[in-house]
């Protein structure tokens, strides 16, 4: 980047701030890679427009999405999984008779990283053209050490690649994979001795996540993750009660989790330790409608609880196929019955608030300068409506993208 400093003003805009809608027509001032200035446009002072270049009016702005769960890069697609199940088998079918997950584990491990690139790219470009300028992206679908690092290092290099800010998440704990097979504790070794010590020691992670279901790995078995986690200082998340209730959560949450993730299944003291440990509840709008799941999660007990929810796509090719953030808006508004301002504080502030980042996902002075600006009138527009081409334009650590 050049050392030249920028400023950029936008006047009378809307603004949706990560929490809420602000009610004047604002301005905003960017320096740098830092927002310096919100005010209403009236109280603009000569001094925040001194050498400032300005922005097109009008519009919508939010914070840049945080897409905080995803799956992108993986080998082939389960086009025929979804044809499966359209015949009536479940997904914890197909994974018992050795497809779903597993399938995708084949693919991936025999793609080079070039390869899991090159698929990974398009995916990642259409989050970006929705908005997004945060994502987390998660391995799991390598299950060995030297395939999960591939993962890892084609999640790094996207980031280095497009503008926006990766996060990378160890997922070993996602299934058995077949050289275990009937050895689960075995596999869980592997995964703590073995290649959450190799991740933090190439830098590959910040964070690192299991998949707590009976169909994937016990409570004692994500134990045993989380405590490996924390002696390579990695700050951890977990899947949990997405098909069963084992109290992932509550686990989670005791190990200081950044998040949970699901939730379908969450109950009451799973709710009451993620108030307490201040863990994030992910909610994935994506899974459920493809897994045409029926159970909803406790949407109004976290409320009551006052735990932060985060929206997110959970892209992946077995159980969300999508890659369009802003149809999660939509879906967790009518799937979910998030009101509009929490699905979007949910892939934005929460989100952020999700992959542990502190100075992202929202519109304050002194913020990292992430931003979207949309052509729409209202910020409830963008949930309300599935469109694709609103956006205006992108932001990215203050610079303003083509
Ligand atoms: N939960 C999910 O939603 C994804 N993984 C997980 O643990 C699904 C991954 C897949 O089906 O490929
Ligand atoms: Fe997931």
């Amino acid at each position: 980047m050049s050392g030249k400093p920028t400023r950029l003003l936008w006047r009378d805009i809307t603004i949706f701030d990560g929490e809420r809608e602000l009610p004047a027509p604002m301005a905003v001032v960017v320096a740098n890679d830092r927002i310096a200035r919100l005010c209403p446009s009236a109280a603009l002072t000569a001094a925040d427009v001194a050498g400032a270049t300005e922005m097109a009016c009008g519009g919508v702005m939010t914070p840049g999405l945080v897409d905080c769960h995803t799956h992108l890069v993986f080998g082939g697609n389960r086009a025929g999984e979804f044809a499966l199940r359209l015949e009536g088998a479940s997904y914890a079918d197909i994974a018992h008779a050795g497809g779903g997950i597993l399938s995708t584990v084949y693919a991936t491990r025999n793609a080079s990283e070039d390869a899991l690139f090159a698929a990974a790219l398009p995916r990642l470009s259409a989050l970006l053209a929705d908005g997004v300028t945060t994502v987390e992206i998660k391995s799991g679908y390598g299950l060995s050490v030297a395939d999960e690092l591939k993962m890892l290092r084609v999640a790094r290099r996207l980031g280095e690649t497009l503008p926006l800010r990766v996060r990378t998440t160890l997922l070993g704990a996602h299934a058995l994979p077949p050289e275990f097979d009937g050895d689960a504790d075995g596999y869980i070794r592997l995964v703590c001795e073995e290649m959450i010590p190799a991740a933090a020691a190439e830098g590959l992670a910040d964070a690192v996540d299991v998949f707590c279901e009976d169909i994937a790995f016990s409570p004692e078995q994500c134990e045993q993750v989380f405590e490996a986690a924390a002696r390579h200082g990695l700050a951890v998340k977990a899947h949990a009660e997405q098909l069963s209730r084992l109290g992932g959560a509550a686990l989670a949450a005791r190990h200081h989790a950044l998040s949970a993730d699901h939730l379908e299944y969450l109950d009451e003291a799973g709710i009451a330790a993620m108030a307490a440990a201040g863990t994030v509840a992910t909610l994935l709008p994506g899974a459920f409608l493809t897994l045409r799941e029926a159970r909803l999660p406790p949407v109004e007990a976290l409320r009551r609880h006052g735990v932060p929810m985060a929206v997110a796509t959970d892209a992946n090719p077995g159980s969300s196929p999508f890659f369009m953030p802003t149809l999660m808006l939509n879906l967790a508004c009518t799937l979910f019955r998030l009101t509009p301002r929490e699905a979007l504080a949910g892939m934005t502030a929460h989100g952020a608030r999700a992959l542990g980042l502190p100075d992202t996902g929202r519109i304050a002075e002194g913020w990292r300068a992430d931003l979207c600006l949309w052509d729409v009138a209202r910020p409830v527009e963008l949930a309300y409506a599935v469109q694709a081409g609103r956006l205006r334009q992108r932001i990215f650590n203050g610079i303003p993208q083509p």
